[in-house]
């Protein structure tokens, strides 16, 4: 896609989400569909601030690193998603436009000598990914005010000194209806149980068999076209990490792998619906609620290591925790 095409996309945006029709309703009332906003015009990012090698054309540089500087890389990276994900967190209120957090987010990362990951990787207009109520993922910021009993994922990645950091959690903007509000809750423990289920040694499925059994226990789905990846020196590379149980992803969990999990899990289908014109926003295809919570992860030699947390939160889970967790 050219750049025209791309922006022809995002300019069509508003008749593209379609009429303002209620959604599956969750317990009480109805609520609106999510639609299209308009786009604020692109940020700058200062140019002494170091672009992700997919900014570069065929050909670009980027400047490597000892191997051996990768984890203590990937540990900055992560604290900082996590900094990021914290300065955006009180202002997700009533009346804030994700616009607004994208701007938070937007300068967050360049304060930190990072790049907003997200801003124009395969086109993505934004520094931020916001997703509301029926939307999975990929949610793009625009002038939409968050309304009450809204729940917004806001999902931060920062490329810091050669590394990304990926992290993400959904949140109840003011009061919420009790069933989105275990939506949430649920989906948070859902990313927790599939953390616990890191082993090195183990298998990648193990992970989506923890998350899929703690959401099916409460009733909810599992995404399925949508899943965690190794993160590093790319934002998106191998493995691949569902969130349902899937017996072909048999692959090993070595330690010094660093990847996501990010479970996207629905209170009604689990199937994606059609993806907007804009190219990027995923909804749920019979538009009921999706929440959706991310670490980025490090297999270590005695079990995980959650790198997007502060130093204050960190959670080291030793292996005989883990077995114990399941
Ligand atoms: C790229 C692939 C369809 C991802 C994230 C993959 C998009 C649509 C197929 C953010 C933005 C993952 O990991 C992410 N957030 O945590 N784009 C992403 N893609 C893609
Ligand atoms: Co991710």
């Amino acid at each position: 896609m050219t750049k025209r095409q791309q922006k022809r996309r995002l300019d069509r945006r508003r008749d593209a989400a379609g009429p303002a029709v209620p959604a599956a309703p969750t317990t009480a009332g109805a609520r609106s569909r999510v639609r299209a906003g308009r786009l604020s015009p692109e940020r700058p990012v200062p140019s002494h601030i170091p672009r992700p090698p997919y900014l570069h054309g065929p050909g670009g540089f980027v400047p490597s690193f000892p191997p051996g500087q990768l984890v203590e890389r990937m540990r900055a990276a992560g604290r900082a998603a996590r900094e990021v994900l914290l300065e955006i967190a009180p202002a997700v209120v009533p009346g804030v436009t994700t616009d607004e957090l994208d701007a938070i987010a937007h300068e967050a990362c360049i304060a930190r000598g990072g790049y907003p990951s997200p801003l124009n990787y395969r086109g993505y207009p934004k520094s931020l990914c916001t997703s509301i109520n029926e939307v999975i993922c990929h949610g793009i910021p625009d002038d939409r005010p968050l309304d009450v009993g809204d729940i917004v994922n806001c999902d931060v990645t920062i490329y810091l000194d050669g590394v990304h950091g990926d992290h993400s959690e959904t949140f109840l903007v003011g009061e919420c209806e009790p069933e989105a509000v275990r939506l949430v809750r649920v989906t948070r423990e859902c990313l927790w149980h599939g953390i616990a289920a890191v082993r090195p040694g183990g298998r990648v499925n193990e992970i989506g068999r923890a998350i899929q059994d703690h959401a099916e226990a409460a009733g909810f789905g599992v995404v399925r076209m949508f899943v965690g990846h190794g993160v590093g020196r790319e934002f998106h590379t191998t493995p691949t990490i569902p969130h349902y149980y899937d017996p072909d992803a048999d692959g090993i969990l070595e330690p010094g792998v660093t990847f996501t999990i990010e479970p996207m899990i629905t209170a009604g289908s689990y199937e994606v619906g059609r993806i907007w014109p804009d190219g990027w926003t995923a909804v749920t295809a019979d538009a009921s609620l999706t929440a959706q919570f991310e670490h980025t992860l490090l297999v270590t030699a005695s079990g995980v290591e959650v790198l997007t947390l502060l130093p204050g939160e960190s959670w080291e889970l030793p292996l005989r925790d883990a077995s114990a967790r399941r």
